[in-house]
């Protein structure tokens, strides 16, 4: 399992953190998914087997979100 960790804009609400989880968690190979609305991150525990970045960037793209995933491989959200 591997954790990645991307921006994500143009959230707004609740919602928006809503559908995007909703839609990571979809995604076949990933196995949690958590998305905060500020600042706008969605960290991803995947099976890098199964699915790699880029299918799950244009999971959160396919929603009209822009995204871009993070280069450091820990994911260190909380400040
Ligand atoms: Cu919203």
């Amino acid at each position: 399992m591997q954790t990645i960790s991307f921006d994500v804009s143009g959230m707004t609400c609740g919602g928006c953190t809503g559908s995007v989880q909703r839609a990571l968690s979809k995604v076949d190979g990933v196995a949690q998914a958590e998305v905060i609305l500020q600042p706008g991150t969605a960290t991803v525990l995947f099976d890098p087997a199964r699915v790699n970045a880029a299918q799950i960037e244009s999971a959160i793209n396919k929603l009209g979100y822009v995204t871009k995933a993070r280069p450091a491989q820990s994911a260190k959200g909380q400040s």
